[in-house]
């Protein structure tokens, strides 16, 4: 059945319940063909969700009401492990996630989370928009699922505590860090000999409220969107990874689309990641300051002893290992020796 018809069936129908008196014939020009769900962890207010309701605007106003997208943000649909075994059965069709929380499915994708390997966001979209970028992506792939090239920023992440500051790596030992669900991180927090406990960003908040930990890891605009700062007093500027989210589609969902809406909906989603991520970067340029104000008491440790023990523990040569020889260079083309 062609649109118009569908819509014209639907308009007669409420016009015979409503009676048919004064009812508009045509209520909406067009019924969308496709509605797909895209979902994610993040808070309304955070950069990703802002540009996302953009992007799907003019996705839909592109294909003139064709493809209808529509947004879940904040766990609305489940934690991010839940919503990762619903992009693969299709019951989402769209879902950003941290690569370091895919490498549980495509172990791969935490490689740009390795600890202090990237010094600053040059460094980091020259490797994601290139060769190490397209490695990832393959590798996505090659497991299933399908991913836009550019990938959205969640940022450099930072330590918060509800007991102490983090001056150096001394301070990590027998610290009670939440970390996301993935094993690069658990690993590393290992490495500095923390406590590392896996819980969703779901239940974070809370989490860190009950103390059943004393602090998190993230970055400045997620500590700011999601109120950390309520729950936490201090913020070492620990900036010990660059963790960013891919965005990935379902393949059969993806498959259905016609070509020309396919290109119209990847193209806005790329270019809607490349604003994103201006708005992360100005956004962490001004947060310090008002955080401080909310009550954060920050301090900005030197980063050399903290990769030194990790060195020390034998952590990038045991990643190198699990890796292999062609990401791990890869990474080191891009960063610089490590191991
Ligand atoms: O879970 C987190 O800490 C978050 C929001 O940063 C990620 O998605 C990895």
């Amino acid at each position: 059945m062609s649109f118009s018809r569908r819509t014209l069936l639907k308009a007669s129908a409420a016009t015979a319940v409503m009676g048919g008196i004064g009812a508009p014939l045509v209520a909406r020009a067009q019924t969308a063909e496709f509605t797909y769900k895209y979902a994610n962890n993040l808070p309304d207010g955070h950069p990703l969700n802002q540009r996302a309701k953009e992007m799907a605007a003019a996705i839909k106003a592109e294909t003139n009401g064709k493809f209808d997208l529509q947004i879940f943000p904040n766990n609305q649909l489940g934690s991010d492990t839940d919503m990762l075994s619903q992009i693969r059965s299709g019951g989402i069709e769209f879902f950003t996630l941290s690569g370091l929380i895919l490498s549980t499915l495509v172990p791969a994708t935490s490689i740009n989370g390795i600890g202090f390997a990237f010094p600053d966001y040059d460094t980091v979209w020259k490797a994601m928009d290139g060769n190490l970028g397209a490695y990832v992506r393959g590798e996505i792939k090659k497991a299933g699922l399908e991913v836009m090239d550019n990938i959205w920023d969640n940022g450099f992440r930072q330590t918060t505590s509800s007991t102490k500051p983090i001056n150096g790596p001394e301070d990590f030992k027998g610290f009670k860090i939440r970390v996301p669900v993935s094993p690069l991180w658990t690993s590393m927090f290992k490495a500095f000999d923390a406590a590392p406990a896996s819980i969703n960003f779901s239940e974070v908040y809370s989490a860190l409220q009950t103390k059943i930990v004393e602090g998190q890891e993230n970055p400045l605009a997620i500590i700011s969107t999601a109120k950390l700062y309520e729950v936490q007093k201090y913020c070492s500027l620990t900036n010990h990874m660059w963790d960013g989210f891919w965005f990935l589609a379902n393949r059969r969902a993806w498959e259905k689309l016609p070509a020309d809406v396919r290109t119209v909906v990847a193209k806005h989603i790329n270019a809607a990641a490349i604003k994103e991520r201006e708005d992360v970067a100005k956004l962490n340029a001004g947060l310090q300051q008002e955080l401080a104000g909310k009550g954060l008491t920050f301090n900005q440790p030197n980063v050399a002893p903290f990769r030194e023990k990790l060195k020390a523990a034998g952590f990038y040569a045991e990643w190198k290992g699990k890796y292999g020889e062609q990401a791990w260079e890869l990474l080191e083309k891009s960063v610089g020796k490590l191991s």
